[in-house]
């Protein structure tokens, strides 16, 4: 028999093993789903085999279902029909899992008799986060396995379950050292025979009232997502419900969700996730220069976060003031947030030891010498600025990195005070230390391409999402925030008042802030006209931002609009659920969105102004990012 490249075959003894290698994370799209459901099938028409293993690449069992698939249709065979072959199948199937295992990958192994683990495999049902629950038996078998309770807050929260917890919730039988040795001990399982164990046939352990508080928990986080209200519906089904019929019940909310606005609008973040991470103009083969060793410049509050931020992720770090009573400030701060994050239970003691030795205070700038990176978080001072980063390049080795953190200060003009302006980018951190993931690195005029590419995978190992924007006053972020915040004084003073601005907002799920607030409460109200209704002050601030958005896409200061919307979801708290401003738009069509910026253009005058990148695209019929191509080859 030929053997897709999607997997590979081997018998060990009485052990049929079908190895998963749909590179690079092992998606279960059309062709690995076919391999599998054919290499399972003809192990159990061989007599000599006794059991069938499903062993994954070393860090991807599987990470689930191919989301592409989702937007196209699926053709069979369908998970849930492997998954239900398996589970027909006259001889029992061990899954041995190493690294990621996630979604649909997850739900393969609930099909299985025994799942076998090893340290590094990560068990996660992501399908929250892309508006929808798991659709091929994970609502109704993981509460069978771990309780309702878990089994909600693992589908609802998304987190990710490690070996040694999951093999204290029951979810696998043992942790191995390794895969070779899970193999070992399948074989050897194996050849003694083993008993079936089906999931499906067990009932959910504990009562269904246990689910009151778990329930009002996931909900109370849900902030109008559709599926945490149907994964709470799903759990608690698996109480009482007939395997069977749970999971077409399942299957059915799955495929209603796939369709739903919300679920698209997740996909589409999850897309343009990984497409910020990309560089369309960078050369192949640019290769990042290595970091080894930090420093940060500057120890207020912004500084030191950095600092940590850069202690966190395992490098170590010089945060340098030479104002040494800042510095000492600067200790006593971060010694207390670490205090806080290790009583609160966020961190370890070992780890918090490990992040104390990498980070070292100093209050002499020659720190900074055997840097890679160089951060410097001072001020909106451009003078000071200047000064720093022409001191920095007289002290710093031979292509160090030197970096400002900041929204204002022109890039360019602080590149020019150095005799390196290659070497020289910056990265606006929203907030270094704490939940926001946003990382807005920002490429000047001459910034080098292996700078960027540095820049850019430095990012994920601060546990940061990087996106590449031009330079420009308030860089995207702020300055969208900017056009939206002067469209909520100006609702206010035209006789809305904040509470109906935040109520209008909240509905849609967007916050607008203690900031905001605290202005609109000051602003004076004059109604001129008919009062403002919750939609009309809605489309205000969202159209405000779109606009915005356009005009930063035609200066070249986003390179995406799926740029934009990744900024506002990790930086700015738009619900991931509505996609982002830019997807907002497309979604309700850009015509419609043309039309009333048209609209307020008239009535309100010059503010509203429509973006030509709008204009053209609805001209032509095109998205947005067409648009700007299509412009690129005109
Ligand atoms: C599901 O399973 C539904 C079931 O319940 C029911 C079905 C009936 N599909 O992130 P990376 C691509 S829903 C397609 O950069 P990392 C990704 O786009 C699914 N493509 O790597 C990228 O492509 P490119 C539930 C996928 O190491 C490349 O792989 N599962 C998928 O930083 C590398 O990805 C999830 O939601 C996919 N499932 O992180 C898991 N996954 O190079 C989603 C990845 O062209 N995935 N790609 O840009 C993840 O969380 C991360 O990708 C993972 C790897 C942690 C796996």
């Amino acid at each position: 028999m030929s053997v897709p490249r999607q997997i590979g075959i081997e018998t060990r003894g009485a052990l049929g093993v079908i190895y998963l290698r749909n590179a690079p994370v092992n998606a279960l799209g059309h062709a690995l789903r076919t391999a599998i459901s054919d290499a399972h099938r003809a192990f159990c028409a061989d007599p000599e085999i006794k059991a069938i293993a499903l062993v994954g690449l070393p860090k991807f069992f599987s990470a689930g279902a191919d989301i592409r698939e989702f937007a196209t249709g699926r053709k069979p065979p369908l998970l849930t029909e492997v998954i239900a072959q398996i589970e027909a199948a006259p001889k029992p199937t061990l899954a041995l899992i190493g690294g990621v295992c996630f979604g649909g990958g997850f739900e393969l192994t609930l099909a299985c008799d025994i799942r076998l683990a090893a340290p590094n495999a990560r068990f996660s049902f992501p399908e929250i986060r892309l508006g929808n629950i798991p659709g091929a038996g994970g609502t109704q078998k993981l509460p069978r396995l771990v309780g309702g309770p878990a089994a909600l807050d693992i589908i609802v929260t998304a987190r990710e379950v490690r070996a040694e917890e999951a093999a204290a919730l029951g979810l696998c039988a043992e942790v191995l050292p390794d895969l070779e040795a899970a193999l070992l001990r399948a074989e050897a399982m194996a050849a003694a025979g083993i008993e079936r164990q089906p999931i499906g046939a067990r009932a959910v352990p504990g009562d269904i009232s246990e689910m009151d508080a778990a329930a009002e928990t996931a909900l109370g986080v849900a902030r109008g997502a559709l599926a945490v209200t149907r994964a709470v519906e799903g759990v608690r089904m698996a109480y009482d419900t007939p395997l069977e019929q749970g999971q077409a019940w399942e299957r059915e909310t799955f495929i209603e969700l796939n369709a739903s606005d919300q679920s698209r609008a997740q996909r589409h973040v999850f897309f343009a996730e990984r497409e910020a991470r990309k560089v369309p103009d960078l050369p192949r083969d640019t290769a990042p220069r290595e970091i080894t060793r930090a420093a940060v410049v500057g120890a207020d509050s912004a500084g030191a976060g950095i600092a940590m931020c850069f202690a966190r992720a395992g490098l170590p770090v010089v945060l340098i003031d030479t104002d040494a009573a800042q510095i000492e400030r600067a200790r006593a701060r971060i010694a207390e947030l670490w205090d806080q994050a290790r009583d609160g239970g966020g961190i370890d003691g070992p780890t918090l030891v490990a992040q104390r030795a990498r980070l070292e205070l100093s209050t002499e700038l020659h720190a900074a010498a055997s840097a890679d990176v160089v951060v410097a978080a001072v001020s909106e001072d451009m003078t000071q600025t200047q000064e720093i980063f022409s001191a920095l390049d007289r002290i710093c080795k031979p292509g160090a990195i030197l970096v400002n953190n900041g929204a204002t200060l022109d890039l360019d003009s602080i590149a020019q005070a150095t005799r390196r302006p290659g070497d020289v980018i910056g990265m606006h951190f929203l907030q270094p230390d704490g939940a926001v993931r946003l990382l807005e690195v920002v490429r000047g005029a001459r910034t080098a391409p292996e700078v960027i590419a540095t820049v850019m995978a430095l990012a994920p190992r601060l546990d940061k999402q990087p996106v590449l924007v031009g330079v420009c006053d308030g860089l995207v972020g702020n300055r969208m925030v900017r056009a939206f915040g002067r469209e909520v004084q100006m609702l206010v003073e035209e006789g809305a008042t904040p509470d109906q601005v935040d109520a209008a907002l909240a509905g849609f799920g967007v916050d607008i802030g203690q900031q905001l607030r605290d202005a609109c409460a000051g602003a004076q109200g004059q109604p001129p006209r008919a009062p403002l209704t919750e939609d009309e002050i809605r489309r205000r601030c969202l159209w405000q931002l779109v606009n915005t958005g356009c005009r930063l896409l035609e200066e070249g200061i986003a390179l995406r609009a799926s740029d934009i919307d990744v900024i506002f979801v990790h930086g700015y708290g738009f619900p991931r659920f509505r996609g982002g401003p830019m997807h907002h738009a497309e979604a309700v069509g850009l015509s419609k969105v043309l039309a009333d910026i048209r609209h307020y253009h008239e009535m309100l005058g010059p503010r509203w102004a429509p973006a030509p990148l709008l204009e053209r695209a609805v001209r032509e019929g095109l998205s947005l990012d067409a648009a700007m191509t299509s412009e690129a080859v005109a």
